[in-house]
Parts: structure tokens; sequence; C-alpha cells
């Protein structure tokens, strides 16, 4: 069951710092009013309303022994390319994204190919909680609690044929809002990323919509985004506007510009070193100044989900 609230509804005394997140969803758990049930209800949202969750569901593959970094962090420590190369510039240039309305384009190897307007899709899901690791290449990371839904519950939707073996996520080009776009400068755009078909519909991939119980904030990949918690994060594509299955794998952003960097697979793996720094062990940010590097986990420690999915491959050839 999913509580859907705007911002305009809630009283500003009930709007926790989301930094304060845990108390948070206690504090609403006992004071707001039930609104609907089922499916969280977007078309009946004023498009300039953001939607706040309460209550969401916290799917059984959260972790719940993980101590989310603080939104602020989050929020700020920004890798969005198509808008700059540094981290604050790139927070504050992504509030000109428009991202309504917004409509993802489905095609390729499937039964019900089209156009879906984002309501559309929400209409169809049930949203949970996800607590996730995110690990940068740069070797960094995160806990972020996001809110979305598998993605394989989207493809479903759809219906893959047999035929279909891998799939394409293209980011929006919109180079009147993304100045590197516009400059055509560094990769090529628009943002392309990719997964094997069993990767896409493993169930810890999901579609995020937003995080800390609030919408995506833009500079985080709004409207929605993809969340893959083994791979690396520029796997994890922001603001997606289409969605191909295809045959063969698909040629994505990082991988066409350093392929000796940047692998296809770009599961996280400590014992596989970036060219030019070590993948062992990684900063955790908002984590006080004592607190020691983290090692870094296999898989990004989802190996017991996700390992069987590549028995018998080199994973020092296939990076
Ligand atoms: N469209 C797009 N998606 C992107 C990126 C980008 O530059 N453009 N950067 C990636 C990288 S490198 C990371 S680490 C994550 C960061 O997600 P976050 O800013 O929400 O933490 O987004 C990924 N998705
Ligand atoms: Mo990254």
């Amino acid at each position: 069951m999913i509580i859907i609230k705007t911002k305009k509804d809630i009283p500003a005394s009930e709007i926790t710092d989301p930094s304060v997140f845990k108390n948070r969803r206690q504090i609403i758990k006992t004071t707001l009013a039930v609104m609907l049930t089922g499916g969280a209800n977007w078309s009946t949202l004023a498009n300039s309303t953001l939607p706040v969750w309460a209550n969401l569901p916290q799917s059984p593959l959260s972790n719940d022994s993980l101590t989310v970094t603080p939104s602020e962090i989050t929020k700020n420590h920004t890798n969005y390319y198509e808008f700059s190369f540094n981290k604050k510039e790139a927070t504050s240039f992504a509030q000109n994204l428009v991202t309504d309305p917004w409509s993802v384009e489905i095609s390729g190897e499937v039964e019900k190919p089209g156009s879906y307007h984002l309501e559309d899709i929400l209409g169809q899901q049930t949203l949970q909680e996800y607590v996730y690791r995110l690990r940068c290449v740069e070797a960094w990371s995160m806990v972020i609690p996001w809110v979305g839904f598998p993605l394989a519950s989207l493809l479903k939707m759809v219906k893959p044929l047999s035929t279909a073996r891998f799939v394409k996520f293209t980011a929006v080009y919109q180079p009147q809002t993304m100045p590197k776009q516009l400059a055509n400068e560094m990769l090529k755009w628009p943002y392309v990323e990719g997964l094997r078909i069993d990767e896409a519909m493993h169930p810890l991939t999901i579609l995020a919509v937003g995080m800390y119980g609030e919408s995506l904030p833009k500079q985080n990949g709004a409207p929605l985004r993809l969340v893959v918690p083994w791979k690396y994060g520029f796997k994890s594509i922001k603001a997606i506007v289409k969605i191909e299955l295809i045959k063969k794998a698909p040629i994505t952003t990082w991988n066409k510009f350093a392929p000796n960097d940047y692998g296809f697979y770009s599961n996280v793996n400590p014992a596989v070193a970036h060219p030019r720094w070590s993948q062992y062990s990684e900063r955790q940010l908002g984590s006080s100044f004592f607190t020691p590097r983290r090692q870094t986990e296999l898989f990004n420690g989802y190996g017991n989900q996700v390992a069987s999915l590549y028995s018998g491959m080199d994973l020092r050839h296939f990076f």
C-alpha cells in the first residue's frame, strides 16, 4: 500500500529534514492520514506539485543495516556530465532541466512498443523504497534510499520477445539546458547505457522516481533513472527517454569514450583496477573524518544475489 501526499498537502511542520529521514518515517506513520491505496496516483497531481511519499513499503531487497548517507551530500555530489564536469556546477545547472511533460519511448524486440507517458507508466507500478549502496568508479560511495519499482515489471508490461538479448537506455537530449551537449564536448551525446537482458530483469535492478521519500531532484536524474546497485554508478543512467530491447550489445557512452577504462559490464570489483587508480577501497561520503575507507566488495556486496549471472565468465576480461 502506498500513501501519497503532495508537498502542498503536508503542513511544513510535518516535513522533516530528509537527513533525519529514519525519524521522519516514524513521525509520518503515526500522524498522516491515509489518502489512497494501490499504486501511486500521479495523474491526480497538479503538474507543479512534487510528490512526497510516506509509509512506502520497504523492498525486501533493501539492506536495513546500512547507514543512509545524509541527503545534503547525495544532492550536492553530482556526476551529470551533460551539465558540467564539476560536481557543484552540475548540481546548479541541472535545475534548468525541463522534466515535465515526460514520456519514454519503448521499442525494439517487444510485443507492445510505444511512447508511454510517465504518468501512465507509474499508474501501473507499485512503488517501494530500496536502500542501496551506490559505488562510483571514482572510488567513493554513498547509501541512498531510492523510491522506485523493478525495471522487470515495466519490461513485462511491454512483453519482450525471445529475441531481446540486451536493453539499451538513452538519456534526454536537451542541448538548450545542457551546456556540454550544446558544446558537443567530450562524450558522445545523448548519454547511452545498456544491460544484458538477464541483468535488466534482475529484481535488484530498478527504475527510480524518488529518493529520501521525495521525488528525484533534477541533479539526481529526475524524472526517471536507472539504478543497478552492483555496477559502477555510471551504468545508472539519469533522465531516461528511450528504452530499446535489442539483439546485440549496445555501444555505450563511457565504453566508447575509453574502452580500456570502462567496460560494458562495469561490475564493482576490488580486484580489477581502473588503469589509473585502484578499486580496492572506497571513501564513504558523509562518514566522519575518522571513518576508515571501506574495503570495496565484489559486486558491491550484492554477490549473493547476482554472482550467478556471471558464472563461468572471466571477470577480468569481461570487466
Ligand atoms: N544521464 C546521465 N546519467 C548519469 C551520469 C551522467 O553524467 N549523465 N553520471 C553517472 C555517474 S558517473 C554516477 S556516479 C551516477 C551518480 O548518481 P547520483 O548523482 O544520483 O549520485 O549517475 C550516473 N548517471
Ligand atoms: Mo560515477
